[in-house]
């Protein structure tokens, strides 16, 4: 049977017909679906594919509606469709810099609120926190109060972006309630709208994540998932380069650096990740199989790696990166 009855951890309809099918539950008196309770319980995350569309019709709902949104996007993964989707919807929003924590203490706040004022885009405020330190979320409270035009206050932006786990954190510091999103490092972990009403004046509507189809977490294991996506502060990785060098991350990344002066690359990626350099690297053939892109920097820009991190450079520089063909990098302006 199917029920009208939606899993209080990720928002799918629940069924007890096909263990192979989303919303699978042995009961349907549970409250959660089966992969929620394997995730909370054991930690085995499971994979769902999705599709945006879903995404996109949600969007257009909440657009449709007058309320307050929180996006909230990953600092280490600044996802590309900030401006799309501002100019998308029209409602009141807060910008949500989340995952303070992972990035070098070093960096000051400003720093990175200047960088999002700079896209030209029309927030009420962009709010700097970290979920899991508990950083500014009474700050970020206050100023939802201040803003939201109703009870509902929707919460939006890439999938793995911590919108389930921040509305965890308002539901534990502000509420009595018992009910726990459902959080995974992998993508997709939410699949429909899941609403929780927080007090008489604030209701919070968790949405599913756009999914980033070049990110590096859709072709690594669940395994490497868990070592890509850092749970602590990162120590920025400086390497001196010049010609014939190359710089190589576990078994899917490798920079050449084909030309330019001497230079200094800054890898903002989890600690846990293997980096090396090679000297010589005219004499080494590791990873040359793999998907090849030049790109021509210019002084003072990011290389991003889609769902990985990124590296900062200094100097202007030609550079050869060799990739999974489906992961997707590009040049932007120095975050940091
Ligand atoms: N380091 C760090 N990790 C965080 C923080 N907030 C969330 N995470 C982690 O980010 C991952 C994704 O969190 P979720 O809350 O599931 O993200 P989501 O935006 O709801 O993702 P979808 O449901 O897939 O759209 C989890 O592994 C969280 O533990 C934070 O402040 N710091
Ligand atoms: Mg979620």
């Amino acid at each position: 049977m199917t029920s009208e009855k939606k899993c209080a951890g990720c928002g799918v309809v629940l069924q007890d017909e096909n263990v192979l099918q989303e919303g699978y539950t042995t009961s349907l008196e549970n409250d959660i679906c089966q992969r929620c309770f394997r995730m909370k319980n054991y930690g085995e995350y499971q994979a769902v594919a999705k599709s945006n569309d879903e995404y996109l019709s949600i969007l257009k709902s909440v657009g449709e509606t007058k309320d307050l949104v929180l996006y909230i996007t990953d600092l280490l993964n600044i996802d590309k469709n900030i401006e799309e989707v501002r100019r998308l919807i029209p409602n009141k929003m807060i910008l949500v810099l989340n995952k303070k924590d992972i990035l070098p203490k070093s960096v000051k706040e400003e720093k990175l609120i200047s960088y999002f004022k700079n896209l030209g885009l029309d927030f009420e405020e962009i709010i700097v926190v970290s979920v899991n330190k508990n950083y500014n979320i009474d700050y970020l409270l206050k100023r939802i109060k201040y803003y939201q035009t109703s009870k509902n206050v929707y919460a939006i932006g890439h999938t793995n972006a911590g919108k389930s786990s921040l509305i965890n954190k308002l539901i534990k510091n502000y509420s009595d309630k018992t009910q726990e999103l459902t959080m995974s490092p992998l993508p997709s972990t939410t699949l429909s709208t899941v609403t929780i009403e927080i007090n008489d004046y604030l209701t919070l509507i968790d949405t599913p994540g756009l999914i980033d189809n070049g990110s590096i977490l859709n072709i690594v294991d669940a395994k490497m998932v868990k070592k890509i996506s850092p749970l602590k502060e990162i120590k920025p990785r400086t390497y001196q380069i010049k010609k014939n060098q190359s710089i190589i991350i576990e078994d899917f990344l490798r920079i050449d650096y084909v030309d330019g002066v001497k230079n200094s690359f800054t890898l903002y990626v989890s600690n846990s990740l293997k980096v090396k350099r090679l000297l010589n690297a005219a004499n080494h053939e590791d990873l040359k199989e793999l998907n090849k892109t030049s790109y021509d920097v210019v002084f003072g820009q990011d290389l991003v790696i889609s769902g990985l991190g990124f590296i900062k450079m200094v100097d202007k520089c030609n550079i050869d990166v060799y990739l999974d063909k489906n992961v997707e990098a590009f040049l932007r302006k120095n975050l940091i």
